[in-house]
């Protein structure tokens, strides 16, 4: 349970690195945290407001686990800057790993 470790020290919260290895779920309360690999697993981004672009945060096409602690539902999409496909991820909504189709996929994203 190295997962119950690690957010039972109140100090480590903030200091949670998006580092490869580590197994949790969003650190962050009112953000949505992506992941580049599947069970919540490698690099991690977080966000609580529109993103138009996941390249600015290197995460193009990289998406493969999400974790969301916010109470509103957040839209995902296929391209940069709210274009192609798109789905909702609801409040709290939490995919240990995503289809076929979104795997690698999310670009962008907004409220
Ligand atoms: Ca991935």
């Amino acid at each position: 349970m190295a997962a119950a470790t690690l957010v039972s020290t109140t100090a480590l919260v903030m200091a949670q690195p998006a580092s490869a290895g580590v197994s949790s779920d969003c650190p962050f309360s009112n953000s949505i945290c992506f992941w580049q690999d599947m069970d919540t697993t490698g690099n991690m981004i977080y966000a609580s407001y529109n993103v138009g672009d996941f390249a600015w945060s290197g995460f193009h096409d990289k998406t493969s686990s999400i974790d969301s602690m916010n109470p509103n539902r957040y839209a995902v999409y296929a391209d940069a800057y709210y274009g192609g496909d798109s789905t909702w991820i609801p409040a709290y909504g939490h995919y240990d790993s995503l289809n076929w189709f979104w795997n690698d996929q999310i670009d962008s994203s907004r409220f």
